[in-house]
């Protein structure tokens, strides 16, 4: 008989990509949000909804579509997230073939295209679980702060390693800060990295090197009371303690110098770490063909 426990179908071979791309770029330029446009926020919905997989017990990640659920759309780390969720959801109601778990990866995956970024691999088939049952438990998203530099590099590599990713890859990955800010109302953290926070460049590494960072004091004429964060000397520009992290590691370091220098090999290392963890415990039928595998085992 039927299996009681059956995954809903995906149906994502019934949807026409290209137009629900230009649905997702109407929103990036909808005059509505010409104040803090949608991109970045976009951006953070995928990495987030991503980033709670688990590679020992094969939980969390972007297929299921969780956040939707309790604990996982209260964790601290996602505050402001439902303002994307809120974004996306009359594109899901017009697509109604394309799941919850596939358009936030899409959407991030376009955000990130249409700020000038690098293009990233799409592929969908994720789908969304019907209840709570499978939302993996809050704090498995990094803290900005762990303290020390040392605990604070440790606590990256704990987290990203836990997802599979290597040091390369977790700066790389950090590289998506040249995008957006912080908001004292959703992290508790102020400002933004860049100066041109919507566009995707190498320039959060660029200013990681040159610029001269030290703990913000003041803020608007008054005493800081938010959690420490770095400014540079105009007080415009910021960086988290865990940001401030990868050029206190050597090893980190030595990426951030690699970035930026290259721009292009930045756009390069980020699609394609982009991509994995996008696709984190994400299975697509095309991977269990023989061939594909056996591609995967020559080219790596
Ligand atoms: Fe991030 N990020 N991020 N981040 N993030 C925040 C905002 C963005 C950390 C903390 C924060 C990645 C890694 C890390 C984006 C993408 C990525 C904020 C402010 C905090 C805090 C939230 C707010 O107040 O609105 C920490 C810690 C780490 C790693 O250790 C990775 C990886 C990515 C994507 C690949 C983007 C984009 C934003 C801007 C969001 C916005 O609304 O502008």
């Amino acid at each position: 008989g039927e299996a009681m426990c059956e995954l809903p179908k995906d149906k994502s071979d019934k949807v026409d990509w290209k137009a629900v791309r230009a649905d997702i770029c109407k929103l990036l330029e909808d005059d509505k949000y010409e104040k803090e446009p949608p991109g970045p926020v976009l951006v953070r919905l995928a990495w987030h909804a991503s980033g709670t997989y688990d590679s020992a017990t094969k939980t969390g990640g972007s297929n299921g579509a969780t956040m939707r659920f309790t604990p996982e759309s209260t964790d601290g780390a996602n505050a402001g997230l439902h303002i994307a969720r809120n974004m996306l959801a009359p594109i899901k109601d017009k697509y109604p073939n394309v799941s919850l778990a596939d358009l936030w990866i899409f959407a991030g995956v376009t955000a990130i295209e249409e700020m000038g970024g690098p293009s990233i691999e799409f592929r969908p088939g994720r789908t969304d679980a019907p209840d709570a049952s499978t939302v993996p438990p809050n704090g498995r998203l990094p803290d900005a702060d762990k303290g020390q530099p040392n605990s604070t590099c440790q606590h990256i590599r704990d987290i990203f390693g836990r997802m599979g990713f290597n040091d390369q890859e977790m700066v790389a990955l950090s590289g998506a800060h040249a995008l957006g800010r912080c908001h004292t109302d959703r992290s508790g953290y102020w400002g933004p990295w860049t100066r041109a926070p919507t566009t995707f460049s190498n320039e959060y590494f660029r200013l990681l090197m040159e610029e001269k960072w030290s703990p913000k004091k003041t803020h608007e004429g008054k005493k800081w009371t938010g959690p420490l964060q770095y400014e540079d000397p105009t007080g415009e520009l910021m960086m988290l303690p865990s940001d401030i992290a990868l050029i206190q590691d050597k090893e980190f370091k030595r990426w951030v110098e690699v970035y930026a220098k290259d721009e292009d090999r930045f756009f390069k290392d980020f699609a394609r770490a982009f991509k994995k963890l996008t696709e984190l415990g994400v299975s697509f039928p095309e991977d269990d063909n023989i061939l594909v595998k056996l591609k995967k085992l020559v080219l790596g």
